[in-house]
């Protein structure tokens, strides 16, 4: 790919993609070169540096970070994102055909963002039983490549709930990529079950666990844990665990909550923690930023919805900022299909999967449907020009739809 950018009264810069050499050799006809003479004028000079980094390749830093969020050359930051991407993921977005299992909304925590959690007699609350989970699963007749597996703290459960769930799967779904329990649910088991995080997560991974979902990451700042999410664990021992997943070589996600009461500062705090236990560990598969939706929340009324500009620029620069993340998610079920669209074009190379249906951003009043077809998923990702790929939960490619 070729982009020039004329910057107004500066210079021209020239952005260079290439062959993308990063992505697997089977797939490199597909990728190709792309000719696209690109005239950007950079009217706001301040992003001038960012750009030289960003196409020579270096790092950017907290100070370039507050100049794209700043900035309002949408156009420029949503090309330069895109450059970046394309270095890795060359024109492919990936989607998986994947289940949401939330297996009890009973949880000891009370976080001010959510609109799920209910105590454990509670009207409404509910504790899927293993049976009822397998049950669920069997609906998907044409198979399933990933199940993602997320619930409350739960006090009453026992250990062998979770791995006779995560047996139960594996027997009846060989093949599936099991991307279960977040940061937070392993170090609640591991103070409420007495074994270390490693211990957990040994026996979990013996059970049939693949992979750990990136929630629970909220804003990595003990400030924000304190007002919003008092109770749950701080930001080191977030870290910690997913280090410790690392080390055993299990991959995993990480999001970031925005949109409530963070600041500028609190998200590019967020994204240098994260790059900097990516550097050390390589672990993270996909960085996904999550917008909070206020409906039964105690934060209803009290903060506003980001803007369309905001979301994308947070797509941005997560693709910018971090730099070492293979992929950055545009999670369609709270970035409404319109916008997931678009942000392909800022930087994300992931759209999530068909979800069958999804209970926490749904309590909290997210308006998009509960699931989508795989067909429906990949005419999302073809209408935007890219070439669809259906993927496993470790991103192994199952189909390319050319
Ligand atoms: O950790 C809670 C967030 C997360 C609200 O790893 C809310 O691939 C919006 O982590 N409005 C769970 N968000 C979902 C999650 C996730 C989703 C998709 C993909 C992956 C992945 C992970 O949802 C929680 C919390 O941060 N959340 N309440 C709310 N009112």
């Amino acid at each position: 790919m070729t982009v020039n950018f004329k910057l107004t009264g500066l210079r021209t810069y020239r952005l260079q993609g290439g062959s993308h050499s990063v992505v697997r050799r089977t797939m490199s006809d597909i990728h190709g070169t792309v000719e696209k003479g690109l005239h950007i004028p950079v009217t706001d000079r301040t992003l001038a540096g960012v750009a030289e980094k960003v196409l020579a390749g270096s790092r950017i830093d907290d100070r370039d970070a507050h100049r794209i969020l700043e900035s309002g050359n949408i156009h420029l930051i949503g090309a330069l994102a895109e450059h970046r991407k394309q270095r890795s993921s060359g024109r492919l977005v990936y989607f998986t055909v994947n289940k949401q299992i939330n297996y009890t909304n009973v949880c000891s925590v009370r976080c001010k963002v959510c609109a799920y959690a209910k105590g454990r007699r509670a009207k409404g609350a509910y504790t899927m039983s293993v049976d009822e989970i397998i049950g669920e699963l069997s609906q998907y007749r044409e198979g399933l490549d990933e199940v993602h597996i997320v619930g409350g703290l739960h006090p009453d459960l026992r250990f062998d709930y979770y791995t006779s769930m995560l047996r139960g799967i594996r027997t009846r779904f060989p093949g599936v990529t099991i991307k279960a329990f977040t940061a937070t649910e392993i170090g609640y088991f591991a103070g409420l079950y007495k074994m270390s995080v490693d211990r957990v997560l040994k026996e979990l991974v013996d059970a049939g666990l693949d992979t750990m979902p990136g929630g629970g990451a909220e804003v990595l700042s003990d400030g924000i844990r304190g007002e919003l999410f008092s109770g749950k664990e701080s930001k080191d021992r977030w870290l910690e665990t997913h280090r410790t997943a690392h080390v055993l070589g299990i991959k995993t996600n990480a999001t970031m909550l925005y949109g409530h009461i963070e600041t500028d500062d609190d998200i590019i705090g967020h994204l240098r923690q994260l790059r900097s236990l990516q550097d050390e560990t390589a672990g993270f598969l996909t960085f996904v930023p999550l917008i909070f939706h206020p409906e039964n929340t105690p934060l209803r009324g009290r903060v506003g919805t980001p803007t369309g500009i905001r979301k994308l620029k947070v797509v941005a620069l997560s693709r910018l900022y971090l730099d070492n993340f293979p992929h950055i998610k545009a999670y369609w079920v709270m970035m409404s299909e319109a916008v997931t669209q678009i942000a392909l074009h800022f930087g994300a190379d992931d759209i999530d999967g068909t979800i069958g249906s999804e209970k926490v951003t749904h309590a909290a009043g997210a308006r998009t449907p509960a699931g989508l077809t795989k067909e429906h998923m990949v005419a999302m990702i073809k209408e935007t020009g890219y070439v669809p790929v259906r993927r496993d939960g470790r991103y192994k490619v199952i189909e390319v739809y050319e």
